[in-house]
């Protein structure tokens, strides 16, 4: 028998609600201007429920990275997110399709130890160990923005190394054309997973990609912690993609595969509503989404509208590879800010 469900893509209520009325439900509008994790108890204005404990003391417990700050990517324009409310605002579908209760979902969820396989068309395959991975690579921070599809955008501080280090070693032949990332796959801890239909339909496990030439662009990076520490579980411990002026999305959480491959690789979002999620899905303030507009953004978590930057503003950084479109675009537009 057929049950009739809700499109399991078709986003949730307050993806689309201002952020303010999220925020103000849980009282952490109070949070503004607030220090980390030493201003809990204000932060969460209403008091600290167990739910709010719990978390701030899981990300108290998570391991420093010692990393230097690369100063040549800063944000300039809006401020710092802060810690405890990005922590609480998280798309990671294989755990639920709320926002606030990612973390909670991921408890169970085992980030170590783990492994990356790194293969496919390249030279060196090679399969490593997440810490052994962390200690080869050039560790340093970097501030960027961050532009979910769904119009709403953040500032993060985020721990890692560039794409193309890893690049580097593992020697990509001419032949390959595109960098397939995917998400571990345990439907036993990520309950989304598994369930009605093995996993509502949804084509698990989650997987990306992007072209040759943009995950060796300088922005490209494999973030392995957040906020001076190692990731948390809902931000994709231990290691994800971090492509700033991409849609949210195409910045893939919890790798456990990279390879090298000739033809466009199919992707989660892609396979699951073409018509809606492109496999290039660059940050643009001009191409509409089928079901809302792209032009402004609203900030998290005070929900402030501003207006969207091409390429999320790293146009220096980006237009060169994607020239023959930019022509079609007026200089102020392809500028950015
Ligand atoms: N494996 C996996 N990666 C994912 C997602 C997901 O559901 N599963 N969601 C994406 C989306 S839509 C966004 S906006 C970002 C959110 O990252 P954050 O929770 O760390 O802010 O993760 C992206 N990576
Ligand atoms: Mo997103």
């Amino acid at each position: 028998m057929l049950i009739r469900s809700p499109k399991s893509w078709e986003l949730p209520e307050r993806a689309v609600t201002p952020e303010a009325a999220f925020w103000n439900r849980r009282a952490v509008i109070k949070a503004l201007g607030l220090g980390a994790i030493g201003s809990a108890g204000l932060l969460y204005g209403r008091g600290l429920l167990a739910q709010d404990e719990r978390m701030l003391k899981d990300l108290a417990s998570l391991d420093k990275l010692n990393a230097r700050r690369n100063e040549a990517y800063r944000v300039t324009d809006r401020s710092l997110t802060e810690e405890a409310v990005a922590a609480r605002y998280n798309n990671f579908y294989e755990f639920s399709r709320d926002k606030d209760d990612i973390f909670e979902h991921a408890l169970e969820f085992k980030s170590r130890p783990w492994t990356v396989e790194v293969g496919g068309l390249c030279d060196k395959p090679r399969t490593y160990d997440i810490d052994e991975l962390i200690k080869r690579m050039p560790i340093e921070e970097r501030i960027y923005r961050f532009r979910c599809v769904e119009a709403w955008s953040m500032v993060v501080p985020w721990t890692g190394f560039p794409v193309k280090a890893l690049l580097h070693e593992v020697q990509p032949r001419s032949s390959a054309k595109f960098m397939k990332m995917t998400t571990f796959m345990n439907p036993q801890v990520a309950r989304r997973q598994g369930g009605t239909a093995g996993g509502y339909g949804e084509p698990w496990p989650y997987t990306e990609g992007l072209t040759m030439a943009e995950a060796a662009n300088e922005l490209s990076m494999f973030a392995v912690g957040i906020y001076g520490h190692v990731l948390p579980r809902q931000h994709g411990a231990p290691i994800r993609l971090v492509v700033p002026w991409k849609y949210g999305f195409k910045n893939i959480k919890s790798v456990v595969k990279i390879e090298f491959v000739e033809k466009q690789p199919a992707t989660f979002w892609n396979t699951l509503v073409p018509s809606e999620y492109g496999f290039e899905s660059n940050v643009n303030p001009r191409v509409p989404h089928p079901r809302w507009s792209q032009a402004f953004e609203r900030i998290i978590p005070s929900g402030k509208r501003v207006p969207t930057l091409m390429y999320n503003g790293y146009g220096e950084q980006v237009s060169q590879m994607y020239l023959a479109q930019a022509e079609k675009l007026p200089a102020a537009v392809y500028r950015g800010s």
